[in-house]
């Protein structure tokens, strides 16, 4: 939608602080449509995000907002008891000027606000190793302070998300089905995914014998769902709540790893430089088990290495089912973006596969 629609037809719906100015967009998600818009106000310009979901991957989008709605409010109330500033510690939903969590314009469309934590950014590669550190310390208290929240009663936004087992069968189903006749062009990558059918089912195995506790979870993890203040340069606030789900952590550590621990983009395509870094490893290791202070069991802390290989497995499966699928799922940017993605993500897990056993010394050293 152009960006004037928007501020004629979309933002006059929010209960903005101010008239709302301009419209433009923001962030670089793969799934939902962003912006930022500005309202001037007596102590001069607020700042507010404006999201379009993406309501064919969240069909529920009535549900989504419900978790997001709870858990927001869960956080604000932990922040504020440890004498936090709620405002800028968790995201703060916006209501529509009828006082709906968010509004459905006549096509159909799902729109949500958020006030905007203004003099923090977000990175969407690690630049310092501090800042990645800070990203753990935050997705850790993240989990400790959802600890005692009452998982089951989350909706289950996307079911299965991160079934690894189903996410294979749904990649076997897409390169049987062949809907683009990709499946020949790619018969290196497939190999590399088939080879390792096994690796698909290692949580769900613990989850499933109860060796593993199921959480509230993130579900995606980034380094750039975090903020970080620009001035004192420490993680405030996990952005990006849609996949708040029941979970485990080692998926919520896992992707972590896969995205920020990576020595190159998640779509490189000269995979020479692809690698996970034991660097930025250690110090997402570090900060994850200080965050969640004493939140998750031996058996959870002994999982964590393996979540970074599974996450990346799943990512890259997810991608080349994408591509195989005619890339209706991820935004592309390129042609054969997706493609790129998953080469990019199977380079970064034969390396992991490599590093393994350093991996696990890594946790032993900071399990306490
Ligand atoms: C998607 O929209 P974004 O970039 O935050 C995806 C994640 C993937 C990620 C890969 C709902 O997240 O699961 O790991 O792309 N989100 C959804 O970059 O599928
Ligand atoms: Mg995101």
């Amino acid at each position: 939608m152009e960006d004037s629609k928007l501020l004629k037809e979309i933002a006059p719906q929010f209960a903005f602080e101010g008239e709302p100015e301009t419209c433009v967009p923001f962030g670089s998600g793969h799934i939902n449509d962003t912006y930022r818009v500005a309202c001037r106000t007596d102590e001069g310009e607020k700042y507010y995000v404006l999201q379009r979901m993406n309501h064919s991957v969240f069909q529920n989008p009535e549900a989504l907002m419900e978790n997001i709605s709870s858990v927001t409010a869960w956080l604000q109330r932990e922040i504020i008891a440890n004498g936090g500033d709620e405002k800028r510690e968790a995201l703060t939903l916006v209501p529509t000027k009828e006082g709906n969590p968010f509004y459905v314009d006549q096509e159909g469309e799902y729109w949500r606000v958020f006030l905007l934590i203004e003099n923090a950014s977000c990175y969407d590669t690690v630049e310092k190793a501090e800042d990645f550190y800070q990203s753990a310390v935050a997705f850790g208290r993240f989990q400790r302070m959802l600890a005692d929240y009452p998982a089951a009663t989350l909706h289950e936004i996307i079911p299965n998300f991160h079934n690894t087992v189903d996410r294979l069968r749904r990649f076997e189903a897409a390169l049987d089905a062949d809907p683009c006749g990709r499946a020949a062009d790619v018969e290196k990558e497939v190999q590399f995914v088939l080879e390792r059918r096994e690796l698909a089912h290692y949580l769900c195995d613990r989850q499933a014998d109860g060796r593993l506790p199921l959480r509230v979870t993130h579900n995606d993890t980034k380094l750039n769902n975090v903020m970080i203040d620009d001035e004192t340069g420490k993680a405030i606030c996990v952005v990006d709540l849609d996949t708040v789900m029941p979970g485990l952590s080692a998926n919520d550590f896992g992707d972590s790893i896969r995205f920020g621990a990576n020595t190159a983009a998640e779509d490189e395509r000269d995979l020479s430089l692809v690698s996970c870094s034991m660097e930025l490893y250690e110090q997402y290791v570090k900060g994850y088990i200080e965050g969640c202070a004493d939140a998750l069991t031996p058996e959870e802390l002994d999982a964590l290495p393996m979540g970074a290989l599974l996450m990346t497995y799943e990512c890259g499966m997810r991608f080349l089912t994408d591509y195989l699928e005619g890339d209706h799922y991820f935004k592309i940017h390129r042609e054969g973006h997706n493609l790129d993605r998953a080469r990019s993500q199977f380079a970064l897990l034969a390396d992991m596969e490599k590093k393994l056993p350093q991996m696990r010394e890594i946790v032993e050293k900071y399990r306490g």
